[in-house]
């Protein structure tokens, strides 16, 4: 199939069409329901249909984006099922206010989430973590055992604006950082912005990953040119070990960026040998920045690679195969395919066209495999059985449908609003499932009752198991929906209380009788017991001054019975789930009595499960 390229000066032609696409027509009520059939519109309600007590097949974590949340959903109900805190303290599950996650969160109360990455093995998703990325330059780990926080890595150093996060590769070896703000490093040195091209610097970072513990450590870190380091994926099965990252200012810009970075035909994408950059960095190799080891591609070849691709490319998506690469240029109407073998042979033979800050440049006409014409702006890419592959498009506010070998183009199903990210079940795995879609998209207007200027998200529920694609549903998700994974429900086996026997918190208390309060000076320990439906001890009295931690046990060992810890005046709400044990730490600053009382819905007589905490003036 003959390629179209669009031609480079319609790129204003484009940034107008972004312009133009939101404002998104308003279809009178009714009007849309009439447009689809009947029959459709039955057919897509027994769909997605899950009837009360049923359960979803699949689990969705979608990124939470500046709220600094992960949102799960079932698939296909679009149900939201839970909210897990991550980088934003969150009074509903207690997150940020005990003493453990507040060190966790490290002073910062918000974070901007956009790509969640399952842990995997041999390329498959297998249930243990999830990993998401912080703009903040921090990763956090989630354990879907319990679906909580286990710990937040950085901000780590030399990283600005951690975009190109947190994918993982097909083992979990590692999950990646990128700079997608660059700035001179380290981090607190000064340069004008004169000298941008020269003195800024991007880096991209392997973020180590504990087999057993999902533990995350610093791995690597290499230096590149002040690009804009934008999305990532890990190589697969033949290109397993190497890891891709988009960049645009290829042009090493500053100013209005929508101008000044957009003038030259190709930007990059990065592919890194990261066993050779683990390699290099075991051997000694690299400058000390930061505190931390940074290689620096000129001085230890053999590392990085540039790819051109298509102006402004946005996401990279490598194929179940692990032969494809995908690359998308926004501001283009097509999707660049690389083929990884190509990229071996030019690497081998030398085949470049130049450097960048002594980096190989690739020839484009060497490595590239095909141009597939998939409309206006695409942005990401997921994947399907078959050879199939789902492009969003943004500009067209669409999703194509095309084959990876033929290269053509087999469906298009329009979004409502200009789509950013997708996520297929099983879309970025070696063996996608199929079966279902979602569009994620930026735009909601006039999809559904109208709360006022800040409109939800909408996310639409697509039906990929034929040959054409299908609308299913429009659900209405919480802000700010970027990437989301969809994993089967199966392969997650969460616990829903901790066994006493594993317990191991050191001021855990398990009996009503050894709850009491212990004075050490004027640091006073409380060890409170909560169980239905008192909190003992149900008054605390302690001196104006003093430090006060309380150790809260809930000692239910039944489904559902958390407790909560509402703390008036103190600013205090912790939450206990069963078999849980949690601190908090204040200074008692403020004399009079505070009552604290369970703040999560428990029994009959939960409103009875209080006490007093008297802070007796100096
Ligand atoms: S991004 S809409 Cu922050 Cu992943 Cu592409
Ligand atoms: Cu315990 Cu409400």
């Amino acid at each position: 199939m003959k390629s179209t390229t669009l031609a480079w000066g319609s790129a204003a032609l484009i940034a107008a069409a972004l312009v133009a696409s939101r404002c998104a027509p308003t279809a009178p009520r009714g009007a849309k329901r009439a447009a689809a059939g009947a029959s459709d519109i039955a057919v897509a309600a027994q769909k997605v249909f899950v009837a009360p007590g049923d359960l979803d097949e699949y689990y969705m974590f979608a990124s939470g984006g500046h709220s600094g949340n992960v949102y799960v959903y079932g698939i296909p109900s679009m149900r939201h099922l839970s909210t897990i805190p991550v980088f934003t303290p969150y009074p509903a599950t207690g997150y940020g206010f005990d003493d453990d996650s507040r060190k966790m969160l490290g002073g910062l109360t918000w974070g901007d989430v956009h790509h969640p990455s399952l842990s995997e093995t041999n390329g498959d998703y297998d249930g243990r973590w999830l990993f998401v990325n912080d703009m903040n330059g921090r990763i956090a780990r989630i354990d879907l055992r319990d679906f909580k926080t286990k710990q937040i890595l950085g901000p780590v150093a030399n990283i600005s604006g951690n975009h190109s996060g947190a994918f993982v590769t097909p083992n979990t070896e590692y999950a990646m950082m990128g700079t997608r703000f660059s700035i001179p490093i380290p981090k607190g040195t000064a340069a004008p912005i004169e000298k941008y091209a020269t003195e800024y610097k991007g880096v991209v970072a392997g973020i180590k990953i504990d087999k057993t513990s999902g533990e995350m450590s610093l791995g690597w870190e290499i230096m590149l040119p002040p690009f804009n380091f934008d999305l990532g994926d890990a190589g697969k099965k033949v290109s397993d070990g190497w890891m891709f990252w988009t960049s645009y200012n290829a042009e090493r810009a500053t100013g209005k960026l929508e101008v000044t970075s957009a003038q030259r035909d190709r930007d990059y994408i990065a592919a890194v040998d990261w066993r050779a950059a683990e390699k290099a960095i075991a051997e000694g190799k690299g400058d000390v920045i930061g505190g931390v080891k940074v290689i620096d591609p000129k001085k230890v070849p053999g590392i990085v690679y540039l790819m051109p691709c298509g102006k402004s490319p946005h996401g990279v998506d490598v194929a179940p195969s692990g032969k494809w690469i995908v690359g998308s240029g926004k501001l283009q109407g097509v999707t660049t395919v690389f083929n990884f073998e190509k990229i071996q042979t030019a690497i081998r033979n030398k085949d470049f066209t130049g450097d960048e800050d002594g980096i190989p440049v690739l020839k484009y006409e060497s490595i590239k495999e095909a141009e597939v014409p998939v409309g206006l702006g695409p942005l990401h890419t997921q994947f399907g059985p078959d050879d199939y592959a789902y492009t969003s498009l943004f500009v067209d506010s669409a999703i194509a449908k095309w084959k990876l070998g033929t290269w053509e183009v087999v469906d298009k199903v329009p979004m409502s609003y200009s789509i950013g990210h997708l996520a297929a079940a099983e879309g970025d795995t070696v063996s996608p499932d199929g079966k279902y879609l979602v569009g994620l998209n930026k735009l909601s207007h006039g999809r559904h009752l109208s709360v006022g200027p800040s409109q939800p998200e909408s996310s639409q529920l697509v039906d990929i198991s034929e040959e054409k694609m299908k609308l299913l549903y429009d659900a209405f998700t919480e802000p700010e929906p970027h990437y989301a994974q969809i994993v089967k429900a199966d392969k997650l086996h969460p616990i829903e209380v901790y066994a006493k026997d594993e317990n191991k918190h050191p001021l855990a208390t398990w009996d009503v009788k050894d709850a009491g309060v212990t004075r050490n000076g004027s640091h006073v320990t409380v060890k409170a017991v909560l169980v239905r439906s008192t909190i003992t001890p149900t008054s605390v009295s302690v001196n104006e001054g003093d430090t006060v931690t309380v150790a809260i046990t809930n000692i239910e060992q039944t489904t559902d019975e958390l407790h909560g810890f509402g703390l008036l005046d103190y600013n205090i709400n912790v939450v206990v789930d069963p078999g849980e044990t949690k601190t908090f730490t204040i200074k008692a600053d403020k004399p009079g009595v505070f009552p604290y009382y369970c703040t999560n819905f428990c029994s009959a007589l939960h409103q009875e499960m209080q006490g007093y905490l008297i802070v007796n003036k100096k």
